[in-house]
């Protein structure tokens, strides 16, 4: 089925019904997500520096599964016009995709900017802008500048300026045009599950000290990001930065869990939130003292988890012109019992809770393992997420659902349908001001340490093919007639 009739049927049938919950408010905005060392290539291409992404796969081939890497992904490097037709196809109203900060400055820092990096930002936002579909930029996701990591990178607290003069940068060439900034994706990932593991780049573990250090160095970093976009580009550009994180979302097993399951809500969404979004700025309740405990029963003499300062929480607190997230799965929680072992990140590790997260009991799991789907998640999420800092306004800048390919991706329609279902309800039901959703991924791309094989584009890609052809899934239709109808009642059958 072409576009044409795809949008063609759907709009027959969405005429025929009423307007209810399953209809999208007046302004709101769908849009997709990828991110540069995922989709790009073009890894050394011209004076590109080198990202830890690309020293870690290429240090130790076998990281990744059949010795993949992000040397040529996508080729979204040159494939960029198609990416562009493909957001149109969709008629997404944004596209959320990342920088590569080695590409804008090869060294790291900015006594040197590429021409070249620069043209093929230059070109990605200018299409996008001439087809109509905002630009949404992340700074940051995931591949530092390998000098920078040298230098011991998230640890070492100069980052934070670093981090600064690259966003004053990219401001600087890109603002006039980009409106929508997000300074970092996924917080945790780059401090916990990085540090936690050693499985992500730089590959460096370290589990009691360093996920803690990186977690109040990167919030300073995004914080002097913010406040220099607002007290510079803010007043002639208008636009709006905010940070990504990801969030769980956690439910207790039984009821005398139910504070354990607050806590790991704090642990995994509020070190990363409370400090920016509450009144009082700081570390959420309840963790300092959990962290303090820890670090005495690990044998410290004091608490490895940093304390801000008064000016330090105040540089934090406010940094944000909305609240952005990504969300794809849920955890029930119980205390360990006796001698039991943790799994680490991505979503099992809570040690420093003694907490045992679970997969929620008969729930469908995709290609990747972490994967349970549990759309209830989303509503009671954004429930809690308005609780804790107020009637903000929400992003939701990923969701999305892994497979191992097809073009028949029933389980990724139903996975967006019954998420998106989850988000009305508590757009119209609980009053939560979301404005944008934001489905992961436009394609298929690296999924970092899982490679290849695990899908989560609404197109596919050939990876077999030099020109990396991209062709839309069942999905990817949908998804146009949603867009098209702003609303949930459509079929492309
Ligand atoms: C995100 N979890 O990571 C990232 O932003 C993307 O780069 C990535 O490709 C995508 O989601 C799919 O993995 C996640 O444990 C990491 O629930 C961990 C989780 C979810 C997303």
């Amino acid at each position: 089925m072409g576009w044409f009739q795809a949008v063609l049927i759907s709009a027959v049938l969405a005429a025929s019904c009423t307007a209810s919950n399953r209809t999208f408010p007046p302004g709101f905005k769908f849009g997709a997500a990828t991110a540069a060392y995922q989709i790009e290539g073009g890894w050394n291409a011209t004076d590109k520096g080198e990202s830890i992404w690309d020293r870690f796969v290429h240090d130790d081939p076998t990281r990744i599964p059949n010795n993949e890497n992000g040397d040529i992904a996508c080729d979204s490097y040159n494939n960029w016009e198609r990416d562009i037709e493909m957001a149109a196809e969709l008629g997404l109203h944004f596209y959320r995709f990342s920088l590569s900060w080695s590409r804008i400055l090869p060294t790291g820092f900015n006594n040197r900017i590429s021409e070249d990096g620069v043209r093929y930002y230059n070109n990605l936002i200018d299409g996008l802008l001439a087809r109509g579909i905002e630009p949404f930029v992340t700074l940051y996701h995931w591949d530092l500048p390998q000098p920078i990591q040298d230098l011991s990178g998230w640890t070492n607290p100069l980052i934070a300026e670093w981090f600064a003069e690259y966003a004053r940068v990219v401001y600087t060439l890109f603002g006039d045009r980009v409106k929508l900034w997000n300074t970092i994706n996924e917080p945790i990932v780059v401090c916990d599950a990085v540090y936690n593991t050693g499985a992500y780049a730089p590959g460096v573990s370290n589990s009691e000290v360093a996920p803690y250090v990186c977690n109040k160095i990167l919030l300073m970093a995004h914080a002097k990001a913010w406040r220099i976009y607002d007290e510079e580009f803010k007043p002639k550009y208008h636009g709006k930065v905010s940070i990504t994180n990801n969030l769980l979302w956690v439910e207790p097993a039984t009821e005398e869990f139910k504070e354990l399951a607050e806590l790991a809500l704090q642990n995994f969404g509020g070190r990363y939130s409370h400090p920016i979004y509450s009144k009082e700025g700081g570390w959420p309740p309840g963790i300092e003292e959990v962290m303090f405990q820890n670090s005495l029963k690990r044998g410290y003499s004091k608490s490895q988890f940093p304390a801000f300062t008064q000016e330090e929480k105040d540089l934090v607190r406010g940094t944000f012109d909305f609240f952005a997230f990504n969300h794809y799965t849920s955890r029930y929680i119980r205390k360990a019992k006796e001698g039991e072992t943790f799994a680490p990140f991505p979503v099992g590790d809570v040690e420093d809770l003694d907490g045992i997260n679970m997969m929620p009991e008969g729930s469908e799991v995709g290609a990747t393992s972490w994967s349970a789907v549990f759309p209830e998640g989303m509503r009671r999420l954004l429930v809690w997420l308005k609780e804790q800092y107020g009637d903000i306004e929400f992003v939701i800048a990923e969701n999305g659902f892994p497979t191992y390919g097809g073009l028949e991706d029933t389980s990724r329609i139903n996975y967006h349908k019954e998420y998106l279902e989850q988000m009305l309800l508590a757009i119209n039901e609980d009053g939560v001001n979301v404005t944008h959703y934001t489905a992961w991924s436009l394609m298929d791309n690296l999924e970092w340490v899982d490679g290849y094989a695990h899908k989560f584009g609404l197109y596919e890609v050939d990876f077999t093919d030099p020109k990396r052809t991209r062709t839309p899934r069942q999905s990817a239709y949908y998804y146009a007639s949603v867009i098209a109808h702003h609303s949930l009642d459509v079929s492309i059958d």
